[in-house]
C-alpha cells in the first residue's frame, strides 16, 4: 500500500510538473540546448551485448541473410532462462573505453550513442534496479557504461545512451500482441515502467549524465505518446539540457522516422537507413549500419566502402542532419577491423574537408549535379563538395561568389581561378591529381 502511494504521489509530482515545463522552453532556450548537437552532425552508434556472443547464429545455424544479430533471441524464440545464460559467457576481456573512443574521435565524430540496454533487457551499467546487468550477471564485472564516460569526459566526446522501452526479459514487460517472450498472463506494464524503466532511465541520467537519451522499442502497443510525453517532462525535470529522440513517444512515422505530428514528444527526427529526400523543419539525424547488422555478426561481410559512407556524411549535412554511423563490437571486446579501416578513411577526410561539414547549416539549394552545398553559420561563405572528379571545368548555378572574391580548395589550401557565368553562377577547374581523395570542397565567399 506504502508503494502504491509513494507511486501515485510520484505520478501526481510528474503530472503538475510537466506543463509548466514544456510552457518554459522558449525557441532560443531549446537553440542553445540543440546546439553542439547540431554543429557534431557526426556520432558513433555502438550495439553492443550479449547478443554478439552468439553473433547472428544460434545452435549451429545462422539467421537469414539480412536478418540483425541483435534479434536473435526473438528471431529464434529463444525462451529467457536460455537466452539469459549468455550473461555468463559474457567476458569482454579486450574491451578498451579509451581506445573505442580514440576511434571515434580519430574518425572525426563527436558524440557516441551506446546501447545501455537492448530489446534483450540486458543493462551495460551496474544497476541498482536490477541483477541483470554486467556487474552482477557476467564475469566481467566492470561498469562498462562508467568507463567509457570517463574515457569520453577526457576526449572532450560526448557519451550518449540508447535504451529500449521494449524489454523481452522483464517478466512485467510482455507485449503479448508482439512479443510474446515469457507468456505471462500477470504481466503489468504500469509496473514495469514505474518500478523499472523509469527508475532504471533515473539512475542512467544522474549517475552517467549523459547527453542524448536515444530511445526504441516505441512501438509496442503497450506504449503511447502519453507515457512517452510524460517521460520525456520527467526526464528534463532531472537534466534540462538532455536531448532526446522522438522514439520516447509515438510520433515516429515508421523507417523515415520524422514526426507524424507537430507536438510529437522528442527532439529530433529518427530516419534508419535512410537519407532524407530534402532539407526538413525539424532536426533529424540518419542512423545507419556499416553493413546490414547494428549488432555483430560473424558473416555479414556486406560493408559499405568508405566513399560510399563518406558521401553518406556529406548528402546528411548538405540536407541538415545528423549522421549516426553504426559499429557492433565483437563479444571480446573488439570492434570489427572492417569497420575500424572505414572509420579511420572518414577522419581523413574530415581533417581536410570537416570546415565544410560540422557547425555548417543547408544552402538554398543542397545539391547540383553530383556536387553538394553547405553554408557556414555566418552565411558568409558557401561550401561546394564535388564528389565526382569533374575532369575539366566546373560550373555550378546555384551559387554566386561575392565580386572579386578569392574560392579556396580546402584540399591545398589555394585560391582558384574562376569565373562569373551569365546565369550568375561561376566556372572554374580544380587543380589536377587525384590525391585529393574521395569529394573535394571549394570554398566560396557570398554576399
Ligand atoms: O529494433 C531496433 C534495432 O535492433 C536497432 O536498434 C535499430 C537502430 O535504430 N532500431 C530498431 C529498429 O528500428
Amino acid at each position: 500500500m506504502k508503494k502504491q502511494l509513494y507511486s501515485s504521489f510520484l505520478a501526481l509530482l510528474f503530472l503538475l510538473s510537466g506543463p509548466a515545463l514544456q510552457a518554459q522552453e522558449q525557441p532560443s532556450d531549446k537553440d542553445a540546448r540543440m546546439a553542439w548537437w547540431r554543429d557534431a552532425t557526426f556520432g558513433l552508434f555502438i550495439h553492443w551485448g550479449l547478443y554478439a556472443i552468439p553473433a547472428g547464429t544460434w545452435n549451429g545455424e545462422p539467421l537469414p541473410e539480412g536478418r540483425i544479430g541483435e534479434w536473435i533471441m526473438h528471431e529464434r524464440n529463444i525462451p529467457v532462462a536460455e537466452y539469459e545464460k549468455l550473461a555468463a559467457q559474457f567476458n569482454p576481456v579486450y574491451f578498451d573505453a579509451e581506445q573505442w573512443v580514440s576511434i571515434a574521435k580519430s574518425a572525426g565524430m563527436k558524440y557516441i550513442v551506446i546501447t545501455s540496454k537492448h530489446h534483450d533487457g540486458f543493462s551495460l551499467w551496474d544497476s541498482k534496479v536490477s541483477d541483470y546487468d554486467i556487474m552482477d550477471a557476467s564475469p566481467f564485472k566492470r561498469d562498462i557504461l562508467m568507463e567509457l564516460k570517463q574515457a569520453c569526459d577526457a576526449a572532450g566526446i560526448k557519451l550518449c545512451f540508447y535504451h529500449s522501452i521494449m524489454d523481452w526479459h522483464h517478466p512485467d514487460a510482455e507485449s503479448p500482441k508482439d512479443y510474446a517472450h515469457q507468456n505471462n498472463p500477470d504481466a503489468n506494464w504500469a509496473r514495469y515502467r514505474e518500478e523499472y524503466l523509469k527508475p532504471q532511465l533515473t539512475e542512467l541520467v544522474t549517475r552517467y549524465h549523459p547527453a542524448v537519451l536515444w530511445f526504441d522499442g516505441e512501438w509496442i502497443p503497450e506504449w503511447t505518446e502519453e507515457q512517452g510525453q510524460e517521460l520525456y517532462r520527467y526526464l528534463m525535470g532531472l537534466d534540462p539540457n538532455l536531448i532526446i529522440n522522438n522514439r520516447i513517444g509515438k510520433g515516429r512515422k515508421g523507417m523515415s522516422g520524422m514526426n507524424e505530428y507537430e507536438d510529437a514528444a522528442g527532439d529530433f527526427g529518427t530516419p534508419e537507413q535512410e537519407i532524407l529526400e530534402s532539407t526538413a523543419t525539424m532536426d533529424w539525424e540518419s542512423c545507419m549500419t556499416m553493413n546490414d547488422t547494428w549488432g555483430f555478426r560473424r558473416d555479414d561481410f556486406n560493408w559499405k566502402s568508405s566513399e560510399t559512407l563518406i558521401e553518406n556524411l556529406i548528402d546528411i549535412a548538405a540536407k541538415g542532419g545528423n549522421y549516426l554511423l553504426n559499429i557492433g563490437p565483437m563479444a571480446n571486446g573488439k570492434i570489427p577491423q572492417a569497420s575500424i579501416d572505414r572509420l579511420y578513411d572518414m577522419g581523413a577526410w574530415l581533417a581536410v574537408n570537416g570546415e565544410a561539414i560540422y557547425a555548417t547549416k543547408s544552402w538554398k539549394c543542397f545539391k547540383e549535379g553530383s556536387t553538394y552545398f553547405t553554408a557556414d553559420a555566418t552565411g558568409k561563405y558557401v561550401y561546394a563538395i564535388l564528389t565526382e572528379a569533374p575532369g575539366g571545368p566546373v560550373t555550378l548555378s546555384c551559387v554566386t561568389p561575392s565580386k572579386g572574391s578569392q574560392i579556396v580548395h580546402l584540399a591545398t589550401g589555394e585560391s582558384i581561378a574562376w569565373e562569373a557565368t551569365p546565369e550568375g553562377g561561376l566556372r572554374f577547374e580544380l587543380p589536377r591529381g587525384d590525391a585529393f581523395g574521395v569529394a573535394q570542397t571549394v570554398k566560396i565567399p557570398v554576399d
